[in-house]
C-alpha cells in the first residue's frame, strides 16, 4: 500500500518519515518527492517468530511518499504545490501532517501555530485541486456526449455524476460524500480524486503536548483517524538500539512506538486487517480488506493456492498465545477447517490446503 505525507512547510513530514523508516531527512529546500518503505510493526509476528522459529519473517510494509512542504502563500508556491499534489493521485491514502510543536528555530507557516487552521487550509487546497480536475473532465465530456459514439450512454452518465461532484466541491464537501455505489466508484476511479481517498491526520506535537487534545470537528469527519507524533523525539529514539529505546520509552511514558500508531491509523482508514501464514519456513503477515473471503485471501498468497483451494485450516492467534501450543489448541478444538466463503478475521493464522 502506498501513502503520501502531505503538509504545509516545515510541519515535520520528513522528520516523521525519518523516525518511521530510518531514512535521512532531506536537506531544507529539497523539492523532490522522497520515497521510503516502513515495516509494519506487529507484536503477533514477533510472538509467532519466537514460537515457530522460522528461517524468515516477512512483515507487511507501507510505501511512504514524503512531499516537500506545501505553501499556498503566493502564486508561485501555489503553483508548485499544485504540481506536487497532482503527482500523488495514485496513492491509496493521504496522511495530512499538521504542526503543533513550538520551535523558535523554525518559523511557523503564516506565523501561526494552529493545527486546525492548517488542516482546514490543506483540505481546501485538496478540494480546489479536485475542482480543477472535475472542471476539465466536464468540459471534455460535454464535447464528447454530442458525438454518436459507442460510449455515449456511459459518457452521459459520467457527465451527470461529474456535475454532482462539482456541486459537492463547490459547497466544500469532499468527493467521497457523493460517490456511493460501486458503479460510481468505477466511473471516477482512474481520475485519482484526492478527496475520494481515505485519509488520516498526524499532529506533530512537542514533547510537552503528548496529552493535548485537538478538535478538528470543524474541518474533518469524526471517522478520520488522528494520531499525535512527537517527530523530534521519535527521531532521536529511532537512532537508539532496541534496548535503550525501550528503556527511554518507558521513562517517558510512551507505550506505543510512532510506527505502531502510524500503521494502525493507516490500517484503520483503509479498512485493513491482517492474517498470518507459516509456509515452508517463512512466517508472514498479509494485509487484506475487512470482509475478504478465504478464497481471495488465498489468492494473495499465490494464484495457484486460489485456483486449487480446498480448505483454510485456521486458528486465531490469541488462542495460540493463550493456550501456548498448537497441540493445546487442537485438543481444545480451536483449529477450524474453513471453506471458500469464510470471512477472514484479523489475526487468523491460516494454512491453506490446496491441490493443483
Ligand atoms: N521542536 C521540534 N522541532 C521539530 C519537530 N519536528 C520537526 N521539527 C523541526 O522542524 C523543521 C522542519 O522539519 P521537517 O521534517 O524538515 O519538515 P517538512 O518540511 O514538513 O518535511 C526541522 O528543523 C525539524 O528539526 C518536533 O516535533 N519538535
Ligand atoms: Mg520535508
Amino acid at each position: 500500500m502506498k501513502v503520501a505525507l502531505l503538509g504545509l512547510l516545515q510541519s515535520g513530514k520528513s522528520t516523521i518519515l525519518a523516525s518511521l523508516t530510518g531514512k535521512a531527512v532531506p536537506p531544507p529546500g529539497s523539492t523532490a518527492i522522497e520515497e521510503a518503505i516502513m515495516p509494519v510493526p506487529d507484536e503477533r509476528l514477533d510472538w509467532l517468530a519466537e514460537y515457530y522459529k522460522p528461517k524468515k519473517t516477512t512483515c507487511a510494509t507501507i510505501d511512504c511518499l514524503d512531499l516537500p512542504g506545501l505553501n499556498f502563500i503566493d502564486e508561485h508556491g501555489r503553483a508548485a504545490a499544485r504540481r506536487l499534489i497532482n503527482k500523488i493521485r495514485t496513492v491509496d491514502l493521504l496522511v495530512l501532517v499538521v504542526r503543533a510543536f513550538e520551535n523558535p528555530a523554525v518559523p511557523p507557516y503564516r506565523n501561526r501555530i494552529d493545527p486546525a487552521g492548517d488542516l482546514t487550509e490543506l483540505r481546501t487546497e485538496l478540494l480546489l485541486a479536485d475542482l480543477e480536475l472535475v472542471t476539465t473532465r466536464i468540459e471534455r465530456l460535454e464535447k464528447q456526449v454530442t458525438k454518436p459514439t459507442k460510449t455515449q450512454a456511459h459518457d452521459k452518465a459520467e457527465l451527470a455524476l461529474q456535475k454532482r461532484l462539482q456541486q459537492a466541491i463547490e459547497s466544500e464537501k469532499p468527493i467521497s460524500s457523493v460517490v456511493e455505489t460501486e458503479a460510481e466508484f468505477e466511473m471516477v476511479k482512474s481520475l485519482g480524486f484526492l478527496t475520494l481517498k481515505p485519509m488520516t491526520v498526524a499532529v506533530n506535537v512537542g514533547e510537552d503536548q503528548m496529552g493535548a487534545e485537538f478538535d478538528f470537528s470543524a474541518c474533518i469527519d469524526s471517522s478520520v483517524p488522528v494520531i499525535k507524533i512527537c517527530a523530534e523525539l521519535e527521531y532521536e529514539l529511532a537512532q537508539l538500539d532496541i534496548d535503550s529505546r525501550r528503556e527511554f520509552m518507558a521513562d517517558l511514558g510512551i507505550t506505543e512506538s510512532a510506527a505502531g500508531k502510524f500503521a494502525k491509523s493507516c490500517y484503520s482508514a483503509l479498512g485493513l486487517i491482517s492474517f498470518l501464514t507459516v509456509v515452508s519456513d517463512e512466517l508472514r503477515a498479509w494485509p487484506i480488506k475487512k470482509g475478504t473471503i478465504a478464497l481471495d485471501a488465498a489468492g494473495k498468497v499465490h494464484t495457484d493456492i486460489k485456483r486449487g483451494f480446498i480448505k483454510a485450516e485456521t486458528f486465531g492467534f490469541e488462542d495460540l498465545k493463550q493456550l501456548g501450543s498448537e497441540k493445546a489448541i487442537k485438543a481444545a478444538g480451536k483449529i477450524r477447517l474453513e471453506g471458500k466463503d469464510y470471512i477472514v478475521r484479523d489475526g487468523d493464522v491460516i494454512n491453506f490446503r490446496f491441490n493443483v
